[in-house]
């Protein structure tokens, strides 16, 4: 494959791109008009043909530190030379294990055992297993049943697919997981449009979940799994006191709550995590995304002593739990993990977005009246902006705001006719400016 030198960076970009069938992405339309980085610092990523482009999304949500950042990079060189890889099997190296003692500092009181992914998908399919398995060890088995809910997001592995609600997401890959069932979304524009924080209707959805508790019996569910914040979904925030109900209901009835915090944790809505922010704590955390600063591949699942302490039993030479991956606590990743660790917490990242949050939620609501805009929502450092959708054509006009947005460079994502945008912590207030300002341009001139 020949490569060609683009003129003002030393970088070099693919002239064929037809091997890479890339992940959810219209690979047609993509390949037509490729849209290439080939660098990135701080906020901003530089493109093939040499412009910069605000990152207005983190990544995929997970940048939380911004790019490149010095103590991230010089772990990961360091740990290469050092120690490239250990297994993970019935071996260990230091940094697994100072990174799960690290993680838990930061954790909700109570989560204090950690397993390590690879991603999201990984780490959802790591808890659903874990919420199975534990009940199975303490005598109840027959609890086997997964409760998820509509339009949730947990990765697109089998179990993930089969407790989310994205249809299309689902539908082409058969029956799925059995003995799964779903919660109503919490998503409501007649009543809640425009909220700015945490929407005032709809805590009562959360009751939904007593009813199919009463369907089903107790006896046979094991977990519950939502996102604090739904995410890829378009943003959806939980009505007030929602997920306090969601955990008294299944405190009431021995059903295990995971809470998916790929999107929440790490300081994206202003807190640690999503449960510090709400205020309630679950059984089972699930993380990735932010744990590395999305550089290292790599996921966590945070679990309750009371969890953990069910599998440690029968004789000592025994596994205790059939699971893992070979790059489980990989050095590199847990490198990389010690070193994000360490950048949030010299900077403050994990909180910083409280103090953005206001200048954001302005920002961000001042769209308001724009073309095409039915509802501005926004948490922390996460916003969303729900466009009307072309009449026959779901989805184009916000990925025409996308392009818009790109072109005159700025990175936001899209998702069905939802804008959402979740830059690093270390974004500034003008950035923040310059950011809505542009999606105001994009917006102003797309059809
Ligand atoms: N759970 C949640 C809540 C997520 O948001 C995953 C699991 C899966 O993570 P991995 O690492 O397997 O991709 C996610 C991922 C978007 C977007 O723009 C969101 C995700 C991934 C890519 C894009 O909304 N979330």
């Amino acid at each position: 494959m020949g490569v060609r030198a683009v003129s003002n960076s030393s970088a070099v970009v693919p002239n064929d791109l037809g091997a890479f069938w890339m992940p959810f992405t219209s690979n047609r339309q993509f390949k037509k008009s490729p849209r290439m980085f080939v660098a990135a610092k701080d906020m901003h990523y530089t493109t093939s043909d040499g412009r910069q482009v605000l990152d207005g999304t983190a990544g995929l949500w997970c940048c939380n530190a911004g790019h490149a950042r010095p103590k991230i990079v010089e772990a990961i060189a360091r740990q290469a030379a050092e120690l490239d890889y250990a297994p993970a099997f019935q071996m260990g190296h230091p940094k697994a294990f100072e990174l799960a003692n690290r993680l838990v500092d930061i954790a909700p009181k109570g989560l204090d055992h950690v397993l390590f992914t690879n991603s999201g998908s990984e780490s959802v399919e790591t808890a659903l297993k874990v919420a199975l398995a534990y009940h199975r060890v303490k005598g109840e088995g027959a609890r086997s049943r997964l409760i998820g809910r509509e339009r949730g997001y947990h990765g697109v592995n089998f179990g993930g697919i089969s407790v989310g609600g994205i249809v299309t997401n689902r539908k082409m890959f058969g029956t799925l997981l059995t003995g799964v069932d779903h919660m109503p979304h919490t998503h409501n524009l007649a009543k809640n449009a425009y909220s700015k924080g945490v929407p005032e209707y709809g805590t009562e959805l959360a009751d939904e979940l007593e009813r199919i508790v009463t369907l089903h019996d107790a006896s046979t569910i094991a977990a519950v799994i939502v996102e604090p914040v739904a995410g890829s979904t378009g943003v959806l925030i939980p009505p007030m006191a929602y997920l306090q109900r969601l955990r008294d209901i299944t405190k009431k009835h021995g059903i295990l709550l995971i809470f998916d915090e790929v999107i929440t944790g790490f300081g994206r809505l202003g807190t640690p995590f999503g449960a510090d922010y709400f205020g309630v704590t679950p059984d089972i955390m699930v993380t990735a995304k932010g744990l590395t600063n999305g550089v290292i591949p790599m996921g966590a699942v945070l679990v309750s002593g009371e969890i953990h302490d069910a599998f440690m039993q029968g004789p000592e030479h025994m596994i205790e739990f059939f699971h893992g991956y070979t790059y489980s606590g990989n050095p590199m990743a847990s490198a990389a993990g010690l070193a994000t660790l360490e950048t949030y917490k010299e900077e403050g990242l994990l909180t910083r977005g409280a103090a953005l949050a206001p200048v954001f939620q302005d920002a961000l609501h001042s769209l308001k009246g724009e073309p095409h805009v039915i509802d501005i929502r926004n948490i922390g450092l996460v916003g969303a902006i729900e466009l009307e959708p072309i009449a026959g054509a779901p989805t184009k006009r916000a990925f025409s705001a996308f392009l818009k947005c790109y072109e005159d460079g700025f990175l936001v994502r899209t998702t069905g006719d939802i804008i959402a945008m979740s830059p690093p912590l270390i974004i500034s207030e003008s950035q923040i400016g310059e950011l809505i300002d542009g999606v105001r341009t994009a917006l102003r001139s797309i059809d």
